[in-house]
């Protein structure tokens, strides 16, 4: 796989800055998905075997389902670290972000960020910015920068990857998922990436308390014809004992009901009476814009927004969107 040359265009000044550092941070967003946190993993990985002195700091923990992956106890949490204030001047590279505030750190001070996204609704915030929502997950894009930059792929780098493909595509199953996304797949198990193991990890290590959540949210599922939605408050949540992490994913079970062309799940945030909604559409409705005229994004079929409160409101607000979409 080679990259075309519109992004060979792009990513020129992003090698030239690279090559130019020894050492670099690495970040993504908060609430770290699939994508993010294996594409930080696999990022710092080939930097390191091309002689970079890397640093990954997110600003929340890797979701269970991810702390099997290859060396990820290379992984900072920032809340233990006053964000990233307290690190030498170093170029941050900056993974899946509209902005530096989606990392949820503070400390960037006028340090140079380099910005690889592969969102629709991706912002040219950085010095240097490469957007690609052609891209299925961001670690296609570090397939292709490690390739660029001559470092092998290794079997730790590629299962790194391959999960990040795997979960941000819904486990291949999501619009975006073509040809292309399948030829990475495959080059990926070629070099060391077992997709049984991976999907063992991903789909099959779920603690009892995201079950017991899930159950809960389930129970209080609303229908209206092409819009099914459902919410959890947070004495939901600590009722099932849950962690936030568990509450992912949640909104694709609606999408799944046969008729139902899309999706909302509204979660009860801390102590700002307001809430984080995951928009979801099987392709007739485009989410993403939706999310986006309430301040949030993402892709055309999975997004996201916060809404303040009351959950009434909220639900309103966002249905009456939806609807209006749908007609
Ligand atoms: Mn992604």
């Amino acid at each position: 796989m080679t990259a075309s040359p519109a992004s060979a265009a792009h990513t020129s000044d992003l090698l030239d800055a690279i090559r130019s550092h020894p050492r670099l941070l690495i970040t993504s967003h908060a609430r770290p998905d699939g994508d993010a946190v294996g594409s930080v993993l696999a990022l710092s990985l080939l930097l390191r075997q091309l002689g970079h002195e890397t640093t990954i700091v997110l600003a929340d923990p890797v979701p269970r389902i991810y702390r099997n992956l290859p060396s990820v106890d290379q992984v900072l949490e920032a809340a233990t670290l006053d964000g990233i204030s307290g690190f030498e001047v170093a170029p941050c590279i900056v993974l899946e972000c509209d902005s530096v505030s989606r990392t949820g750190l503070a400390g960037f001070g006028s340090r140079l960020l380099l910005n690889i996204d592969h969102h629709a609704s991706g912002r040219e915030f950085a010095s240097v910015n490469w957007i690609d929502p052609d891209a299925c997950a961001v670690a296609a894009m570090i397939f292709r920068l490690a390739l660029e930059l001559g470092a092998e792929i290794t079997p730790a780098i590629a299962t790194c990857l391959y999960t990040a493909v795997l979960s941000d595509t819904g486990g291949f199953t999501y619009g975006g998922t073509n040809a292309e996304t399948f030829a990475l797949a495959h080059e990926l198990t070629r070099r060391g990436a077992h997709p049984g193991q991976v999907a063992r990890h991903v789909f099959f290590s779920n603690p009892e308390s995201k079950l017991r959540v899930l159950g809960t949210a389930l129970s209080k599922m609303q229908r209206d014809g092409p819009l099914a939605w459902t919410w959890l408050t947070l004495d939901d949540i600590a009722r099932a004992g849950a962690a936030v992490e568990d509450c992912e994913g949640i909104v694709n079970y609606l999408l799944s009901i046969a008729g139902v062309e899309s999706a909302v799940f509204l979660r009860e945030l801390p102590e700002t009476s307001s809430f984080r909604l995951s928009l979801r559409s099987k392709g007739r409705l485009d989410v993403a814009s939706i999310a986006e005229s309430f301040g949030g994004g993402g892709h055309r079929s999975a997004s996201g927004c916060t809404l303040a409160g009351p959950l009434d409101h909220a639900s309103e607000r966002i249905l009456s969107q939806l609807r209006s979409g749908l007609c």
